[in-house]
């Protein structure tokens, strides 16, 4: 019986579960470029080399260890190919009798890879992605008995069940959470550490080649290209950020500053999604780095909570959600996303950095994905269909599993609360106050309404009114509506003013 182990672009991990048992004689391991998967949104170019490339140096890899591998590269001249064409021309080539994959990280994929039974006549299983810490079943039971499922809870039951920053079963340090330590503001004395950077090898470059001939109309620059693509120089990634960031991870997580795409973070996300390290040893190096080098709590939690928690609950509540979750849009969005997502070319200088870095790095930090780029979104009324849409393709870490909760959920409120307790919205103050971007725009961050008043300024206040029946009694919110009820009419009249006129201006902008 011979047995195609099926291996996608993001299961590249020589312990990945679809492996486990193979018979190293009969099995032949699959892994091919497809169009479909570069197609189904535009890909970021230097996403798609970064996993091209990866998959192609795994796969020298796994032939190099004797494995009996069929690695299709991607055709330039038929455009038609998809992970079911590819698996139906291999089970016929190899006699294929039944198929064994890791279970996906998209919804899409499952739907597309459960179909095979039929259309191939064969049996297909489908192994649970052991990578995650936490199954899609065990999230489910755990999300049954909370009236509010929240991620706080979520985490502090996997650090428990993990024994993770714990001693005696109580989190280290007397606290779960210390993000109260992590929220200091931008300063001048903030002088980030260089990135760890990769020289491109010859199979890099030719995936770069490929990438830059084929994707061209795609967003974003292909080169300069530094990411790591194999396990090894992943491995030296995280040995980078462990000795030179996670020191000052906690205290700078929420800066941003021009010129500064990378800050304290560890860029770690990409090679984490892709299989290049596991979550679990980012974890215990991060744990380590605390009991043996004496690191600061609030740094090394805030970090492990991004992993053993935000990650992990993204991932619980897109397998419970979907495919119900994709077409949520409870606050009735209906804005298509300006020309300058594209371009970058906007007066508001926050949100040219981060779409500008965007377009260079196909990266951004979470505070600039969140709070710059996520709170324009919210606040200009823009469609969860092409925020999704664009967060999915933009950034070298996006796969569904973890980009929708973050955009439906987090950033957009789509899910009615069910991710975040309230909308993550913000006035122009807060992105002073965490970044240097203010000082350079053309807006004035001071002035609440009118031609140069930042636009984050009336657009914070104009959503608290247009969405006043839904978020009046949300005890969370009371500050806002107690600030609201006190401003007099014609104070209200020129935050709508205001309001209508930049939207109105943003819809020229995405119709011309
Ligand atoms: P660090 O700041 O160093 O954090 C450490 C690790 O924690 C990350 O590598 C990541 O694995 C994990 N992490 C942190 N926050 C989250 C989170 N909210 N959800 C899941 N994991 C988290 N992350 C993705 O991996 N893919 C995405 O497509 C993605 N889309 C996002 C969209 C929006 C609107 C927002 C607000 C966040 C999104 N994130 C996404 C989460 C987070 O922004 C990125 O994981 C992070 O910026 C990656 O950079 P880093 O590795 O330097 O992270
Ligand atoms: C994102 C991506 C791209 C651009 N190309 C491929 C590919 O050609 N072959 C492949 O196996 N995987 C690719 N991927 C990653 C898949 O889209 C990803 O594995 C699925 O979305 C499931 O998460
Ligand atoms: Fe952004 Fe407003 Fe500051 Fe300009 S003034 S950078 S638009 S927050």
């Amino acid at each position: 019986m011979k047995t195609l182990r099926l291996i996608l672009g993001d299961q590249l991990s020589e312990h990945i579960s679809s492996l486990k048992n193979i018979n190293k004689k009969e099995d032949i391991i699959l892994m091919a470029e497809v169009w479909d998967e570069t197609k189904y949104v535009k890909h970021h170019p230097k996403k798609i080399a970064f996993i091209f490339s990866a998959m192609r140096h795994f796969a020298a890899a796994l032939a190099h260890r004797n494995y009996q591998l069929e690695y299709i590269k991607l055709d330039t001249k038929n455009k038609n190919s998809s992970f079911s064409s590819a698996v139906k021309d291999t089970v016929k080539k190899h006699a294929i009798t039944k198929i064994i994959v890791t279970h996906p990280g998209e919804y899409r994929v499952l739907t597309e890879i459960k179909n095979w039974t039929k259309s191939l006549n064969i049996d297909v299983e489908i192994r649970d992605d052991d990578r995650f810490m936490c199954g899609i079943d065990e999230f489910a039971e755990w999300e049954q008995k909370f009236k509010q499922p929240r991620m706080e809870f979520f985490y502090r039951y996997m650090r428990l069940k993990h024994n993770i920053l714990m001693t005696n079963h109580k989190p280290i340090g007397g606290k779960w959470n210390y993000d109260n330590d992590n929220r200091k503001p931008a300063n001048n004395s903030i002088k980030p550490n260089k990135i760890f950077k990769v020289k491109p090898d010859k199979i890099t470059q030719e995936v770069i080649q490929l990438v830059s001939d084929t994707f061209s109309d795609h967003f974003g620059d292909v080169e300069p290209f530094y990411f790591a693509v194999t396990r090894q120089d992943a491995l030296k990634c995280l040995q980078h950020f462990i000795e030179n960031n996670l020191s000052n991870f906690g205290d700078y997580q929420d800066v941003m500053l021009e010129g500064e795409p990378w800050m304290y973070h560890s860029h770690l996300s990409q090679y984490i999604n892709i299989g290049l390290l596991t979550p679990k040893e980012c974890i215990v190096a991060a744990e380590q780095a605390y009991k043996q080098n004496k690191l600061p709590i609030n740094c090394v939690e805030g970090f492990i909570r991004q992993i053993l928690g935000w990650r992990e609950y993204v991932r619980g509540v897109y397998w419970l959600k979907m495919p119900e979750y994709y077409q949520l849009n409870h606050l009735e969005a209906k804005g298509k996303l300006p020309n300058f997502f594209w371009s970058g070319k906007t007066k508001m200088n926050c949100l040219k950095n981060c779409i500008t870095e965007t377009k260079q790095n196909a990266y951004a930090h979470h505070i600039q994905r969140l709070m710059v780029i996520g709170n324009f979104c919210l606040l200009a009324g823009l469609d969860p269909k092409y925020v999704n849409e664009w967060y999915l393709l933009v950034y070298a870490d996006a796969y569904e599993w973890v980009e929708l909760p973050n955009v439906t959920g987090m950033i957009l409120y789509a899910d009615n609360g069910y991710v975040a307790s309230k909308p993550y919205a913000a006035s122009g103050n807060y992105i002073n106050k965490m970044s240097d971007y203010c000082k350079k725009c053309e807006y004035n961050v001071k002035e609440k309404t009118g031609e140069s008043a930042c636009p984050f300024n009336y657009l914070y206040w104009n959503f608290f009114i247009n969405n006043k029946s839904l978020f009046r009694n949300n005890p969370r919110l009371a500050f806002v509506y107690n600030t609201l009820n006190k401003m007099d009419d014609s104070a209200i009249n020129s935050i709508v003013k205001s309001s209508e006129k930049f939207i109105k201006n943003l819809r020229t902008d995405y119709e011309s």
